[in-house]
């Protein structure tokens, strides 16, 4: 559930996935394409040679009809294998995941392992990972060597979650991925926060405050 008082509720988001599969160029072309009332600036906590060392936050929010400001905070994880601490306690209180597949043919074992972490990581944190608002991106398709968009679809035929094609680099797919996940946060938990009843939010005003357009 969202941390919340009766004037604002916060969501915490976490892009999971590999390293080097494109989380924190998410968060980065989502600062660019996004204009919430409330948008601030990306922390990035990068090393020398590129990778996230810690994680990367962007906090955004609006405010809904009823006064109620909601909140959003963007996480991403580092992805080697070394920091499954860190990548344990980013996940923590999640209230909805992107995992970020590397569609590169060469990286799908380390695509496994990090999806093998995720589920693993959410019972070690008490999250219910059948149950956690999720949307699958499958990202760098513009690789010569990306799997094709037609076998992923084939492969992932049985799962529940969302499947978004991106190329972070250039910002295709990455509002979608963004909205689709925040349609299934409000499905997941705006009955029991009253949204629509009480604050007068739709799912697509809720979309709409989230990506900052008007509904
Ligand atoms: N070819 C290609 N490279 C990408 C794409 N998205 C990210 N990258 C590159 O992949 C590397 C890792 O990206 P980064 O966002 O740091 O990955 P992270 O480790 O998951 O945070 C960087 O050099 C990015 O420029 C993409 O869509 N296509
Ligand atoms: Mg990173």
């Amino acid at each position: 559930m969202p941390e919340s008082d009766a004037q604002h509720l916060t969501f915490k988001l976490v892009y999971y996935g590999p390293a080097q599969s494109g989380k924190t160029t998410n968060l980065l072309r989502l600062h660019d394409l996004l204009a919430p009332e409330l948008k601030g600036e990306v922390m990035t906590m990068e090393t020398k040679d590129d990778r996230t060392l810690f994680f990367d936050l962007l906090p955004l929010g609006f405010r809904a009809p009823s006064g109620l400001l909601i909140k959003f905070r963007l996480f991403t994880v580092p992805g080697q294998v070394a920091h499954d601490g860190t990548r344990k306690a980013v996940l923590s209180r999640a209230d909805g995941v992107v995992f970020v597949a590397d569609a590169d043919r060469a990286q799908e074992t380390n695509n496994g392992e990090s999806f093998q972490s995720l589920a693993a990581n959410c019972a070690r944190v008490g999250l219910d990972f059948d149950h956690l608002p999720m949307v699958v991106q499958f990202n760098k398709c513009d690789l010569p060597n990306a799997v094709p968009e037609a076998e992923i679809r084939e492969r992932w035929s049985a799962a529940p979650w969302p499947l978004v094609f991106a190329i972070a680099l250039n910002g295709q797919g990455i509002e979608t991925t963004f909205e689709s996940l925040i349609r299934t946060v409000y499905r997941n938990f705006g009955p029991n926060l009253k949204l629509q009843t009480e604050h007068g939010l739709s799912e697509d005003a809720f979309v709409a405050g989230a990506l900052g357009k008007n509904a």
